[in-house]
């Protein structure tokens, strides 16, 4: 075998052996999340195909329509972990409340939050979409899990990822050391290291990513901020080119890759913003970290928010350092309530 070739199964061990008290758990969790990135990139690939592109007719928890490939990518996971005996619980961006582990099986000392498949109303136009998964420890004193796991600020947790169904299927994770991305081979079935140690370029290539749609529904201090990076503040400043794919994953990858500035932030009609924490935010946020980035909410450093809700949302502000200073800087100087407001 070539020894050049790295399978995300062989990375996971080596990581492994570098924690003498590991146990192994984290890494079955991290493999059968890889072996659900297969079965759903499959379904993805062929969504045009088959009858799984559309709707359910049913509506999730945000009142948002289901698509068939939503629930079949929440399944896929929750089957693949939930007989693995290390995890206690699991939440789910497609489901009201926490996921029980079934009494069947037995529980395990860490937590998977997920979204199954972020961006879904982008695949009738094959754009990309994704995975977003984050994992913590067991904090609760029970037997079996509780909402106290899965409510856990961003800092605790222990293991980020995501898998952009793209052009090629990548899958993205860290466990605190270094961000690595690993591309799938088709021929063979195996995701292979390509982008080991990944690093968010220090300001890249001058990308901001917004729905400028929003623009007059934004805070003065942000839009003082993108009429800076469009040129049109008397600065000078040279026009930085705008990419909004509107599908997060794909958003948060090519500024993880080429640098830059992604946002998704509050506005008058509502102050905390559209996405995640638990399971979109923070497992972002500590991939960016991890690459050498910055992830705030316009104020505070994402990691550091302790939710309260298992759906609430926060604005996401995340990239380059030369941008977040920006971030500071602008949005910063705007006053707080429009991000506290419930
Ligand atoms: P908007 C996709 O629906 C999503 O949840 C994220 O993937 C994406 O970043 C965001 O919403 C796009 O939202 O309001 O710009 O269409």
């Amino acid at each position: 075998m070539d020894r050049s070739v790295v399978t995300i199964g062989r990375h996971i061990m080596d990581a492994e052996r570098l924690y003498p008290e590991a146990t192994g758990a984290l890494s079955t969790i991290l493999y059968e999340l890889a072996l659900a990135a297969k079965l759903i990139g499959r379904e993805v690939r062929r969504a045009g195909l088959v009858d799984i592109i559309g709707q359910t007719g049913h509506v999730n928890v945000h009142g948002e329509r289901v698509r068939k490939l939503d629930e079949y990518a929440d399944d896929v996971i929750f089957r693949a972990l939930d007989h693995c005996g290390h995890l206690c619980v699991m939440a789910s961006e497609e489901e009201e409340d926490i996921r029980l582990i079934p009494e069947k099986f037995e529980c395990g000392n860490y937590v998977l939050t997920y979204d199954p498949l972020d961006g879904s109303s982008n695949i009738d136009a094959n754009i990309s979409v994704g995975t977003i998964f984050s994992i913590h420890h067991k904090v609760s004193k029970g037997p079996r899990g509780s909402i106290e796991d899965a409510l856990q600020p961003g800092y605790r947790q222990v293991a980020a990822g995501y898998v952009m169904y793209g052009s090629s299927t990548m899958l993205v994770y860290t466990t605190g050391r270094g961000v690595h991305g690993f591309t799938l081979d088709p021929s063979i079935g195996e995701f292979i290291l390509s982008h080991p140690w990944m690093r968010i370029p220090a300001a890249g290539q001058r990308i901001y990513s917004v729905n400028e749609g929003n623009f007059s529904y934004w805070s003065p201090g942000l839009q003082r901020l993108v009429e800076r990076l469009k040129g049109i503040d008397g600065s000078n400043e040279k026009p930085h080119s705008a990419r909004y794919v509107g599908s997060m994953v794909a958003d948060v990858h090519r500024t993880l890759l080429y640098g830059g500035l992604f946002m998704y932030p509050g506005d008058v009609h509502h102050p905390r913003g559209k996405l995640r924490l638990l399971y979109e935010a923070a497992p972002m946020a500590m991939i960016i970290n991890g690459a050498g980035g910055r992830a705030t909410d316009g104020y505070r450093d994402i990691l550091s928010i302790q939710p309260t809700e298992l759906h609430e949302t926060t604005p996401l502000y995340l990239g380059s350092p030369a941008y977040m200073d920006l971030v500071d800087e602008f949005v910063g100087a705007d006053p707080e309530p429009l991000v506290a407001t419930a």
